[in-house]
């Protein structure tokens, strides 16, 4: 999974990146650097870490997430976004300023999220229109020498859905399109149209308040969260051992780095299955409803190849057993076929042929 962090300058995306990455890219009051960050973050997982613990691999090996931070953007100075890495994120992390700090002066003049949320939809919408008219431009010009049917119908798409859609400026992630026609779009990397995860990057002291979000509505089809970017920054810059005790303080049961991969997994509708062995512990990354041959391909084209059942149980059940043997003794292991849907936090082994 690949997250595109974006927002306005000093929102704080630099100081959510490195949270989430345990990295020390630089933040600041002025210009910190002009710079697109990239980090890779294992997903924390309890479930897997409980597994590791019990066989106590040679090899672990948890989900990772790779994370974008790009700069913010001053229209002022004539700055645009960094679209380029962004086109090709599975889903967009907007950080969204909603801390107090008289010191630190914000773009637009005053703390404002709702209207913060909009003005970067916007954006997103504006560059997607140009994207779609270029297109739209370049297909009108080869009507002369005639389009494939296949053009024809991109033209339509474009013309009669997306174009008035964005001109409308309505996100395109609000649409509902069919799944050849999501196929068509998806070459275009259109940013209004990926997944929204909102951070509301709040004061320190509401760091663990449930209602931090309190008065601000995610658009529709986006999924809001509540973090304090600098308090996770320091934390995450603490000894793991400590790290624990001050999220408690701060009144969080999970580090940012698990929060938002979570809600990263939810808005795109992954799941985690594990394998389990002396070797090796693993988490392996599928869509929600990914059958147990699908899930094979996502090991090795060759356990897909040559899928012939899916041993499954769930992770807490073997746990709870210590062992797949006992397990199987009481029967919460299961034999699947090929077109088992695979379920979150399932242990999968696999039996194959080639
Ligand atoms: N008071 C307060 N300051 C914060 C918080 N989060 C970030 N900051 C500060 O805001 C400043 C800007 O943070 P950055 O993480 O560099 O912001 P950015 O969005 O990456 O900025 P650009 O990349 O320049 O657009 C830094 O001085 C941070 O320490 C917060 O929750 N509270
Ligand atoms: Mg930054």
């Amino acid at each position: 999974m690949q997250l595109g962090i974006l927002g306005l300058p000093k929102s704080g995306k630099t100081a959510l990146f490195n949270a989430l990455t345990a990295s020390r890219q630089a933040t600041g009051k002025f210009r910190a650097s002009n710079t697109t960050n990239v980090g890779v973050a294992a997903v924390g997982d309890r479930r897997l870490e409980q597994l590791r613990d019990l066989y106590r691999p040679k090899r672990y090996v948890p989900a990772q997430v790779r994370f974008v931070d790009v700069p913010g953007i001053d229209r002022g100075r004539g700055e645009t976004l960094d679209l380029a890495e962004l086109r090709m994120m599975d889903a967009l992390v907007h950080v969204v300023r909603a801390f107090e700090d008289a010191e630190l002066l914000h773009p637009a003049g005053d703390v404002d999220p709702q209207r913060d949320i909009a003005a970067i939809d916007l954006e997103l919408i504006l560059a997607d229109y140009e994207v779609v008219e270029r297109r739209l431009e370049r297909l009108v010009q080869a009507q002369k020498r005639g389009l494939t049917d296949q053009e024809k119908r991109e033209r339509a798409l474009l013309s009669d859905r997306v174009l008035p859609a964005l001109e409308a400026e309505t996100s395109l992630r609000r649409l509902d399109f069919a799944a050849e026609e999501e196929k068509r779009l998806s070459g275009y990397g259109l940013l209004s149209r990926k997944p929204m995860l909102l951070i509301l990057n709040v004061d320190e002291e509401l760091a663990g308040d449930p209602d931090a979000a309190a008065g601000v509505d995610a658009p529709p089809c986006s999924d809001l969260l509540a973090v304090s970017a600098r308090l996770e920054e320091e934390i995450s810059r603490l000894d793991p051992a400590d790290q624990g005790d001050f999220l408690a303080e701060a009144g969080l049961d999970q580090p940012s780095a698990v929060r938002v991969v979570q809600a990263g997994y939810e808005l795109l509708g992954l799941i985690s299955f594990f394998t389990v062995g002396e070797d090796e512990v693993r988490a392996w990354t599928i869509r929600r409803g990914s059958t147990a041959v699908t899930a094979a391909g996502a090991v090795h084209s060759d356990i897909e190849r040559g899928f012939i059942r899916a041993e499954v149980t769930a992770w807490r059940d073997l746990i709870d057993a210590g062992s797949l043997a006992v397990c199987r003794e009481r029967a919460t292991l299961r034999l699947e076929g090929k077109g088992y849907p695979v379920r979150d936090g399932e242990v999968v082994h696999f039996r194959f042929n080639v």
